[in-house]
């Protein structure tokens, strides 16, 4: 099957790797792109040098199209913009933001642009900005978050504008892509799974809250300050929710806490100060497979569903 998600991304299925900062790395990315769907390398808010040497490496480790992700929260987000240019990368999603500013550039160097939008708004405005395809991502995804679920931003989006939508946010098996193509979607973005990969870089505590997780164990934070984001449940995160809650944990003091819980996380395991960022569909997601078997597997269920061939 091939569909305008396909033929613009150039790969065999219609799906991209979510571009999880500190997580999505070179080894991810490239094994997502190995096995025909679109891996990406998280720009987060990393140093210049720490990106360039992941674009570097991911070439040496693929010939096949992979991505970055600018999070447009991040300081040095315009350095990082530049930067895909400059490497050649070949395609950029974007997050936490409005990129409008860089969708020129992007779009003079042949980049394929597509920005991660929470609401309608935002992709009526994307796709008049120049965007390619948009990712419509609904509050059930890991990390930093809007407040519309899945089901019913998609087709709202799908409604709203003529350049193909992908669906984000709680989509972690071949039900979940085949419903993605109900609602109007031409592909997916998915995350959580992936931390359950041979492939992801992160601490094995991570992988294993993953992989214990139930469908109640996930919890928001950073509500009070404006960027919600959607964790495991473990004794911090509850903490920092309650304190919010309660009154007692002030913005400014959240984000003192919370300064480096992601690094913590990923590469420390710690989980008495690290924010274990993950989506809510964890709870489905129980065994630690390479990326190959999960992609495919995922197609092969989405294509009997939907009675196609991916
Ligand atoms: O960006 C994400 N997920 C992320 S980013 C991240 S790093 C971070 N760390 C601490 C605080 C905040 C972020 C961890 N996870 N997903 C894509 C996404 N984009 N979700 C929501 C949005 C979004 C929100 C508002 C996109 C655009 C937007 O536009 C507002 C505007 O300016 O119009």
């Amino acid at each position: 099957m091939t569909n305008r998600i396909t033929e613009l991304l150039g790969t065999r299925y219609p799906i991209l790797q979510g571009g999880m900062a500190w997580i999505a790395e070179s080894t991810l990315a490239s094994a997502v792109s190995n096995a025909g769907g679109v891996g990406l390398i998280a720009g987060g808010s990393a140093p210049i040098d720490y990106l360039r040497d992941q674009i570097r490496r991911c070439k040496e480790l693929t010939d096949k199209p992979f991505g970055v992700n600018i999070m447009l929260m991040s300081p040095n987000a315009e350095d990082l913009a530049q930067l895909c240019i400059d490497e050649g990368v070949r395609v950029v999603t974007t997050g936490a933001g409005n990129p409008g500013k860089f969708i020129p550039a992007w779009k003079d160097a042949g980049i394929k642009v597509i920005p991660v939008v929470p609401s309608v708004a935002l992709a009526k405005r994307m796709e008049r900005s120049g965007a390619d395809a948009v990712i419509a991502e609904g509050t059930e995804s890991g990390g930093h978050i809007g407040e519309n679920t899945t089901m019913c931003l998609v087709p709202q989006v799908v409604d709203a504008v003529k350049i193909p939508v992908i669906a984000a946010g709680g989509i972690a098996d071949g039900r979940g892509i085949a419903a993605s193509f109900m609602l109007g979607a031409e592909g997916v973005q998915v995350g959580t799974r992936f931390l359950a990969s041979d492939e992801v870089q992160i601490s094995p505590v991570y992988k294993q809250l993953v992989i214990d997780a139930k469908d109640t164990d996930n919890v928001v934070t950073g509500r009070t300050t404006g960027h919600p984001c959607r964790n495991v449940k473990t004794k911090f995160a509850k903490q920092l929710a309650a304190g919010e809650m309660n009154g007692t944990l002030t913005p400014e003091k959240f984000e003192e806490i919370t300064l480096g819980s992601l690094r913590k996380a990923v590469q420390d395991g710690n989980l008495e100060e690290g924010s274990f960022l993950c989506g809510l569909i964890a709870g489905m997601v129980n065994e630690i497979k390479p990326c190959q078997a999960i992609i495919d597997e995922m197609f092969a269920q989405a294509g009997k569903l939907l009675n196609i061939e991916f």
